[in-house]
Order: structure tokens, then C-alpha cells, then sequence
């Protein structure tokens, strides 16, 4: 995470402090983990939305009073082959949203097994919130209420359930977890890459270099859609 423009300017407004964090969508296929995404970064829904290969990347910011919380979020593919790459995903990840499906018992299972891996293998103190998604097929329900908000305190959860069809608590989980999110300043490489006026979502390497030689740094740039491309640049800097 890394915030910037703490603080007042000549007793004028607030500047707005820009907080920034990794977020990773976990759960079985079909559960509406890109639905999630979809209706949160651009308020919209697709029936047929396409099954997820490899993991796909957008970002999306909420304002929590002079607070901008802007979300880089990895959404996971669910099927099971792609199973080994998810620590790709969680590692580092400040935030994780493990999405179940209310009318398909298995994949609330599916969800405790994600939560057990994250407790185990993710960063010690992340945010992990549960979303029983497809609450607007009540009529189908298989999963009660009580039971996944049970098991969600029982085991330190934030829980809502969502529809990424009518939209129903989609923004209220984002929001709901953006207030959790530690606001303090930390300084990492992503704090780094902005100030030099990249893109946040590089990795910045370290490099040995000479005084009064350029510097070269090699980035590795993710640009993320359906598939995961990397791409080798070379920054150079002046000293
Ligand atoms: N009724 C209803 N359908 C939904 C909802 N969310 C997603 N769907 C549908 O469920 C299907 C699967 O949704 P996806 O968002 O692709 O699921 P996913 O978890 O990303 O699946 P993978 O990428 O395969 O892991 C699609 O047909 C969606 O339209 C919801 O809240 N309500
Ligand atoms: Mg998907």
C-alpha cells in the first residue's frame, strides 16, 4: 500500500490521501468472481460473461472522506487447473474477496478451502472478505444466510452477500473493506513507480550503478486483461 499528498497547504482544503492496495478474487469457477469485478469497475452485467484463463487485471478506487482507496485487482480463473498460480495472486495481496454462489453448496466449501489457504500462505494480516454471491436467485438458495455469517465470524470474515446481476451490496463489500484497510504511509516500490510517473501495477528491480551514470533499471510492466503479459522495459534515469 502507499498513500501521497498527506495533510493541509496553507490551511486551505484537505488534499485528498490516495491509498493504494492489491486485491485478490479467489473461489470456484461460475461463482461471479469477474461479475463482481465487472459490476464494480464498470457497472455493468453480462449473462454470458466468459470463463476466466489465467487471471485478469483492473483497478478501481472508492473516496472514504479525504481518503481515495484505489483497489488493483487480480481476478483469479476458478477452474481447477489454474489452481498453482493462484499464490501468484495472493502473495502480497493486502485484500482477498473469496466469492461463493448462495444455490451451489460445493463451492461454500470451495470458499473455506480458499480462506484456509489464505490464512496459511498469504500476508499474515490481510482483509479477507466472504461474498455469497447470486442472491437474486433466493428461490434456488442451497447456502442459508446464517450459515455462511456463522462460519464468516467464527473465523474473522467480513460477509455480504452480492449479485453482480442487480448490483445489490457489490460497491457496499468494496467499501465495507476499503474502511478496513490500514491508511498509514508505507513506502514500497509501487510508491516509488508513481512518483516517477509510471503506471502503478510495476516492478521495479534493483540495479547497481556508478555516480554520474545513468541508471538503468529494468521493469517488469504487468498490463493485465484475459491474459497476463509481461513486458521488459528499460527506465533510464539521470542520477
Ligand atoms: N443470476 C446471477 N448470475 C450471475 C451472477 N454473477 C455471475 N452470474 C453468472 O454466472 C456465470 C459465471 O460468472 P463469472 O463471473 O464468469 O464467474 P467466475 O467466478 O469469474 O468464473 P471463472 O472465471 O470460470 O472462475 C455467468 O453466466 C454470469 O452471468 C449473479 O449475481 N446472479
Ligand atoms: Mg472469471
Amino acid at each position: 500500500m502507499s498513500t501521497r499528498g498527506t495533510g493541509r497547504t496553507n490551511g486551505s482544503l484537505p488534499q485528498t490521501k490516495i491509498c493504494q492496495f492489491k486485491l485478490v478474487l479467489l473461489g470456484d469457477m461460475a461463482v461471479g468472481k469477474s461479475s463482481l469485478v465487472l459490476r464494480f469497475v464498470k457497472g455493468q452485467f453480462d449473462e454470458f460473461q466468459e470463463t476466466t484463463i489465467g487471471a485478469a487485471f483492473l483497478a478501481q478506487s472508492v473516496c472514504l472522506d479525504d481518503t481515495t482507496v484505489k483497489f488493483e485487482i487480480w481476478d483469479t480463473a476458478g477452474q481447477e487447473r489454474y489452481h498453482s498460480l493462484a499464490p501468484m495472486y495472493y502473495r502480497g495481496a493486502q485484500a482477498a474477496i473469496v466469492v461463493f454462489d448462495i444455490t451451489k453448496p460445493e463451492t461454500f466449501e470451495r470458499a473455506k478451502a480458499w480462506v484456509k489457504e489464505l490464512q496459511r500462505q498469504a500476508s499474515p494480516n490481510i482483509v479477507i472478505a466472504l461474498a455469497g454471491n447470486k442472491a437474486d436467485l433466493a428461490d434456488k438458495r442451497l447456502v442459508e444466510y446464517e450459515e455462511a455469517q456463522t462460519y464468516a465470524e467464527d473465523t474473522g470474515l467480513l460477509f455480504m452477500e452480492t449479485s453482480a446481476k442487480t448490483a445489490m451490496n457489490v460497491n457496499e463489500l468494496f467499501l465495507a473493506i476499503a474502511k478496513k484497510m490500514p491508511k498509514t504511509d508505507t513506502q514500497n516500490p509501487t510508491h516509488a513507480a508513481r512518483h516517477r510517473g509510471k503506471s502503478s501495477n510495476e516492478i521495479y528491480t534493483k540495479y547497481p550503478y556508478a555516480m554520474g551514470s545513468p541508471i538503468l533499471i529494468p521493469t517488469l510492466t504487468l498490463e493485465g486483461s484475459q491474459h497476463l503479459n509481461l513486458k521488459l522495459t528499460l527506465t533510464i534515469l539521470q542520477p
